[in-house]
């Protein structure tokens, strides 16, 4: 493999292959996102930096290791990396629960091609830039919500004289005296990002009955609003991005540009569309993309929404695809856990009110989303959230409407609120610098993966509220008829023993005797093997659809070709052609 930029998605963790030592239950991943533990979802900016820099004549491949290593479990990822050829390595740490894999797979890198240096970009990578080019390992951050040209000069000056004392948003060490400089953070256009092309998707296996054919956009960079616990948010992203505006937004014409790329993608009848992030859209823009979508003719859309969205408005949602979703994000049922949440604008009589008419108005569902790990919610609180969710379920018997409670697992945003001063609203941060983070995710006990707590909820209480929450609302789905009865006792089965050999796991971490803890984390090191070995076994299964589902074909399953990567592969795999 050989291309100018190189962009590797690490898994969270590495190598996760066979451990003993670690464990990653079931259900830890919080949410509705096709992924396991490793988070092999890669920054959209990804793709858009694949066409731009492609647009200007640098080669770029994406290589997502997490689940290129999903898919070939007997990958030799040493001789893998090794075989690559690039000017330099772009790794992201957008999502801060990358940080032990990115970091591992940098050093891994570095020590593989001493001579091409490591990038690092994303969120993270620019809240913690300082910190991150202390590790021998990483030679370069990118900052910035938008690296687009600043990524083209980088190329430009990797082939020529390498001044990246030029390069705007750079943070680099210099090759010669190994000194950190920052160069000035002022490449903060007002406008974000370009198209992405959707036309190709990776092809996934014809024998799946159950793929997950589903594309995403972004419209904007930053938000409009301020939940405290976000990183982010209005706040965050002013502290991170150092910039006042706290929004940028894709020009119209890109994502006109976006839609003809995924109006020639065969079979998108087939396909979810999943808009993020559509409540920070003017009234405007989101009616321009409402044609676009319309035209596009998926198989089903979602758009996630803060304020209880308004009757025309829901018209036009339903008049665009008749399989709609609106996904909103209370946090809780009660008004004052969610007002401290950053929520809070509408009450659960008014949400239920808006059910009906939105149904009524031909939306085929409504996703509604409750929070663990907010401010001044305790256990009992939380558990009565999903005492609502029960009767939210009842209320609307056969009609689309569908509570999902998530734990805030495993980290409090940094460059959040809540993470910046966590005294003040309750807090405790476990973990604030890289360093911390990236030793916490190595530790065997998920609880001591997590990196806060706060007044209202131990970790420890966190992580059992969580799972009992979401085994809980599995059942009631099950009584009400919102999921097979089978699937959902199935799924709340499995939750509550994932819950309990994980406590039963973390009681073992925390023996106090060398030799009795040694000797209880044997005997359990066989287990952990095998249910990671279950959790790894190349399918997913969340919250949200919780059956299992092969990986193979998802958007970001970006996996080189099987000629790429026959030298890394043991002989005795087996493999057949994905
Ligand atoms: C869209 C979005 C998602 C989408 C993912 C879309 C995608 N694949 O990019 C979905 C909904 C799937 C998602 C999932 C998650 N998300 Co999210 N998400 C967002 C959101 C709303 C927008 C972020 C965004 O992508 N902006 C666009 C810009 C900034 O990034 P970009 O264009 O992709 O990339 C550019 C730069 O970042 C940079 N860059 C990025 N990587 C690299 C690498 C290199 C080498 C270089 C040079 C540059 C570079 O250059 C790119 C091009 O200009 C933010 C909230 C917000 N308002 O910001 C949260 C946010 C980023 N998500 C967050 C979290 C926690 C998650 C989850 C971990 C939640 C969970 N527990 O499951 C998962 C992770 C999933 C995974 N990795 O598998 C946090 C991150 C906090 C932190 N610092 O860790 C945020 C800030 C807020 C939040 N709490 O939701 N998310």
């Amino acid at each position: 493999m050989q291309a100018d930029l190189v962009l590797l998605h690490p898994p969270a963790f590495f190598d996760f292959r066979d451990r003993e030592d670690i464990l990653f239950p079931y259900l830890s991943t919080s949410g509705d996102v096709p992924i396991t533990p490793l988070y092999e979802y890669f920054p959209l900016g990804f793709k858009t930096l694949q066409r731009y820099l492609g647009e200007r004549g640098h080669s770029v491949r994406i290589v997502n290791l997490a689940s290129t290593m999903l898919r070939y479990p007997s990958l030799d990822v040493t001789a893998f990396l090794g075989s690559i050829e690039a000017k330099v390595f772009g790794i992201d740490l957008h999502w801060m629960v990358h940080v032990q894999g990115a970091l591992a797979v940098a050093a891994l890198l570095s020590r593989l091609h001493p001579e091409i240096p490591v990038l690092f970009g994303g969120i993270s990578a620019t809240y913690y830039a300082d910190e991150l080019l202390r590790y021998p390992q990483v030679d370069m951050v990118l900052a910035g919500y938008d690296t687009h040209e600043p990524a083209a000069i980088l190329l430009d000056e990797l082939s020529g004289e390498r001044r990246f004392a030029r390069v705007p948003n750079l943070c680099w060490k210099d090759p010669e005296s190994g000194e950190v400089r920052a160069n000035p953070f002022d490449h903060k256009p007002s406008t974000f990002a370009c198209g992405i092309d959707w036309s190709v998707q990776p092809a996934s296996d014809p024998a799946n009955k159950l793929p997950i054919l589903e594309i995403l956009s972004t419209q904007n960079a930053g938000c409009a609003y301020n939940c405290n616990w976000c990183g982010g948010s209005r706040e965050a992203f002013r502290r991170v991005m150092k910039r006042q505006k706290a929004m940028a937004r894709k020009p119209r014409e890109e994502v006109a540009w976006e839609f003809g790329t995924i109006r020639s993608l065969a079979g998108r009848e087939k396909y979810h569309f999943y808009s993020v992030g559509s409540y920070n859209e003017t009234p405007e823009r989101l009616s321009a993309f409402l044609d676009l979508v319309g035209e596009a003719g998926f198989r089903s859309v979602s758009y996630e929404q803060f304020f209880l969205t308004p009757e025309p408005l829901l018209r036009r949602m339903a008049a665009a695809n008749p399989r709609t979703t609106i996904t909103l994000s209370p946090e809780s049922h009660d008004l004052g856990v969610a007002k401290l949440a950053g929520r809070g604008v509408y009450t659960m009589e008014e949400l239920e009110e808006w059910c009906e008419r939105a149904l009524d108005l031909g939306i085929f569902q409504i996703d509604v989303w409750f929070f663990i790990g907010m401010q001044e919610q305790t256990r009992e609180s939380a558990l009565a959230t999903v005492d609502y969710c029960g009767k939210l379920l009842r209320r609307f018997r056969g009609r689309n409407v569908n509570p999902l409670v998530c734990p805030m697992i495993p980290f409090l945003d940094p460059a959040s609120t809540f993470f910046e001063e966590p005294e003040k609203y309750g807090y405790e941060v476990h973990f604030r610098t890289v360093e911390e983070h990236r030793r916490g995710m190595e530790n065997l006990s998920l609880l001591d993966r997590i990196n806060y707590s706060t007044r209202w909820l131990s970790r420890r209480n966190l992580v059992v509220t969580g799972y009992e929450a979401v085994c809980r609302l599995f059942e009631q789905k099950g009584e009400h008829g919102a999921l097979p009865r089978g699937v959902a006792t199935n799924a709340a089965a499995k939750g509550r023993e994932s819950l309990e050999f994980l406590l039963a796991v973390d009681a073992a971490s925390r023996l106090t005797d060398p030799l009795a803890r040694a000797r209880e984390l044997a005997s359990l090191g066989p287990e952990i093997r095998r249910r990671n070995g279950e959790i790894f076994g190349g399918a997913v299964s969340n919250q949200a659809f919780p059956i299992d589902r092969r990986i193979g074909g998802r958007w970001f399953d970006e996996i080189p070709d099987i000629d790429e990567l026959q030298p890394a592969l043991a002989p005795a795999a087996g493999l057949v052609r994905p």
